[in-house]
């Protein structure tokens, strides 16, 4: 059988694949472009892609004889799961090895925003720390007794509960649907709607998948709901925010900061408004990028290939009826 990876993975992983397929790995541009992904899927059985590789019906069409595609993410915002499956092409994904990572990410930014860690960094370099400075100076606020809300309670947001519980924040949360009242319990975090997360939450943090309902939900009707103290952070998808919206309140201070590990088109440079304003804090879509957590992701993305492609079913299969776009 033949597979095609759109970037290299790791040594090990390609080792792996070799024994058992003929692979071939792009190596040119990133993202691989759409012609030249439509010509080289022609002939092979499996593919193993990313977040930033849109797998749309036109590239899954030109795959005839293509059985499995793998993603090498949490997130299938890319893949048409929908056209795939109606070719009987089986889709899997890498959820929860990197569950602890991104959780983890999510927490330093916030710390970063609430303790001005960042800021502070730049003032140094800038040459602009001039006097030890005085109790009312450079003040953040404590991450005690704040309120934090949780968009999207799956793996990764109640990950994020659990850290915020060690600070002793309190946690609301809205989900398409309310987790079990024990869930609840056990992670002590409230139910809330839309609307009230983020009139009452102190930092909003994003973890819901991005679909046709959630895509640019976060606009500035939204963000005027927010205190005025508040914070976002987003190690989701940065289709979920409008971006435009977003910078525009924080030009208004409309709300007070943003932490932003992913964008709506990335990579980011000068250009993005974003990177402009003094509130807001970004990384270069880093969630997942730890050693240990990327080596997982490696290995459940080739064994879902290799079962994929034997017949098998994979360790997380993406289920037609949970893939809920129908895009690109
Ligand atoms: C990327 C991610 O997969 O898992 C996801 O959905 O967005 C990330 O973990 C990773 O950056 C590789 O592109």
């Amino acid at each position: 059988m033949k597979i095609l990876l759109t970037r290299r993975l790791h040594d090990f992983a390609i080792k792996e694949l070799k024994k058992r397929y003929q692979v071939e790995i792009h190596t040119g541009k990133i993202p691989m472009p759409k012609n030249l992904l439509m010509s080289k899927i022609r002939d092979k059985d499996g593919l193993i892609c990313y977040p930033y590789d849109k797998i749309d019906a036109d590239v899954i069409s030109a795959g005839s004889s293509l059985k499995a595609i793998s993603t090498f993410s949490v997130g299938y915002d890319h893949i048409n799961v929908n056209a795939a499956s109606r070719r009987g092409i089986v889709v899997s994904y890498t959820p929860e090895v990197l569950t602890r990572a991104t959780a983890d990410l999510t927490i330093a930014l916030m710390l970063d925003l609430f303790r001005r860690v960042n800021e502070g960094d730049k003032m140094i370099r800038k040459g602009r720390w001039k006097t030890i400075l005085g109790p009312y100076e450079f003040l953040g606020s404590d991450l005690y007794g704040k309120t934090l809300g949780i968009f999207g309670m799956g793996r990764i947001g109640m990950a994020v509960a659990k850290r915020a519980s060690g600070f002793e924040m309190k946690v609301l949360y809205h989900n398409r649907k309310r987790i079990l009242p024990q869930k609840e319990k056990s992670l002590n975090v409230k139910y809330v709607s839309f609307d009230e997360l983020f009139r009452r939450s102190d930092v909003i943090s994003i973890h819901a998948p991005h679909t046709p309902k959630t895509h640019e939900m976060i606009n500035l009707k939204l963000l005027k709901k927010m205190k005025k103290t508040s914070f976002l952070v987003n190690t989701a998808r940065g289709k979920i925010i409008n971006e435009k919206d977003l910078a525009t309140a924080l030009k208004r201070k409309i709300i007070s900061g943003a932490a932003l590990d992913v964008f709506g088109n990335e990579p980011i440079d000068g250009s993005n408004p974003l990177t402009r304003l003094p509130n807001v804090v970004i990384t270069p879509h880093i969630g997942s990028a730890t050693v240990e957590t990327r080596r997982k992701m490696a290995e459940i993305a080739v064994q879902n290939l290799v079962l994929s492609l034997s017949g098998k079913k994979p360790i997380y299969q993406v289920k037609v009826e949970s893939s809920r776009l129908d895009r690109p």
